[in-house]
């Protein structure tokens, strides 16, 4: 069985108010001609469908281009959508009906039968004679449909575990079972995420036993887990962030049910690719200012300025990048400020008022910018302090 694995398109994403919809087109038909190129048995989109769980009308039109143009150039090809958890399950799968009619599977919820077991049926997709798609949409662990006796912290273990039993049931000729997930899984690389350092992981075993290859989305970094193989992100095919530093593609996976999974990566070329100047150390606003006037003026591309600064950002900043584009096909986006300032120290320097009363002002002002901002003041703040202070003493003087 061959099957093209993708997942988090983000359709309707807006880059720092750029509208991507021409991107999303291009990478759309990019994978309408890798299907009509590797006419795979299936087709898996892993989740994160949209960015939004309100599409707009636009996203959803580019949905409807890009699935029926995948569906016309390999019409036998099945194609599994499930919801993540940027995307609304209700709304994905206001249409599911519909989709049928293009071969299309929508697996957008989870629901249950009139004595409210877990419908588990509804997440299995049967590829004749080919293999079997297990389709999970994304769920909080708890939120997984169970039996009333499972405990809580199981549900999610149990709900993967029960499918892919039916699965054995009915899989009576030991044909290839994909699985379909969108969660994070421990030992998996982040880096680059939205939500890095708060992404909640499972262990890789909760996605139970009885699968082949498990064809994961939500991690927008393409990545194998394991030693084995068999369980897989196969990234967004177009960056979501600045901090997505790496290749962009599509996965091609061929199984046979016995020996470990093929993956080849297709790449996505990005007709606006997100470029961050300098890509590796922040350099003063000056020179960062300077590559940008150097770039390209024909070169469509994202911009975002690495600065390094040892106090404030001036408040042009922006406006100066801006200007810097004008007559250059990029875009610029944002600033990275990196701080390289002397750090403050977190514990509070202990005075008694006596010590206070002997502390000149400028240094009671500079610990307290330093300790309240991380940064050092400015020569122009100090200059400014100082008129401030010497006002007050005239006024104080005139006054005794
Ligand atoms: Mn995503």
């Amino acid at each position: 069985m061959k099957i093209l694995h993708t997942s988090d398109w983000h359709l309707g994403h807006v880059l720092y108010n750029y509208d991507r919809t021409a991107e999303q087109r291009d990478m759309l038909r990019q994978i309408v001609d890798l299907v009509a190129a590797e006419r795979p048995d299936a087709l898996l989109v892993s989740g994160d469908v949209f960015h939004n769980a309100a599409p707009s009308a636009a996203s959803q039109q580019l949905l409807v281009e890009g699935l029926l143009g995948m569906h016309e150039v390999c019409p036998e090809m099945p194609i599994v959508l499930t919801a993540g958890n940027h995307d609304s399950a209700a709304r994905l799968e206001a249409t599911a009906q519909l989709w049928k009619l293009a071969n299309v599977t929508v697996v957008g919820s989870f629901t249950r039968h009139d004595d409210h077991t877990p419908d588990y049926d509804r997440h299995i997709v049967e590829l004749p004679g080919k293999g079997w798609v297990v389709a999970v949409p994304h769920a909080y662990p708890f939120n997984f449909p169970a039996p009333a006796e499972v405990d809580r912290n199981e549900r999610q273990r149990h709900f993967f575990q029960a499918v892919l039993n039916r699965v054995a049931e009915r899989n009576t000729d030991g044909l290839p079972v994909v699985l379909m997930a969108h969660l994070a899984v421990a030992g998996g690389d982040f880096t680059g995420h939205d939500n890095i350092g708060t992404i909640d992981t499972v262990p890789v075993d909760a996605l139970g036993q009885g699968y082949d290859y498990a064809a994961l989305g939500h991690i927008h970094r393409p990545q194998t887990i394991g030693d084995e193989g068999r369980v897989r992100y196969c990234g967004t095919p177009l960056p979501v962030s600045f901090d997505e530093q790496c290749e962009h593609s599509v996965s091609i996976v061929q199984l046979d049910g016995h020996t470990p999974p093929v993956v080849t990566s297709h790449r996505i070329t990005n007709l606006h690719p997100l470029r961050t100047l300098p890509p590796q150390d922040p350099v003063p606003l000056d020179e960062a200012l300077q590559l940008l006037a150097d770039f390209d003026d024909q070169q469509p591309a994202y911009i975002r300025l690495n600065v390094a600064t040892q106090g404030y950002v001036p408040a042009d900043a922006r406006s100066k990048a801006a200007d810097a584009t004008q007559d250059k096909a990029c875009r610029f986006c944002v600033i990275k400020v990196t701080n390289t300032a002397p750090q403050p120290t977190t514990e509070h320097r202990q005075m008694t008022v006596a010590q206070l009363q002997q502390t000149n002002p400028l240094d009671v002002a500079r610990s307290y910018i330093l300790e309240k901002n991380g940064v050092a003041m400015t020569e122009e703040q100090e200059q400014m302090f100082n008129e401030a202070l010497q006002r007050v003493n005239e006024t104080e003087n005139n006054r005794s």
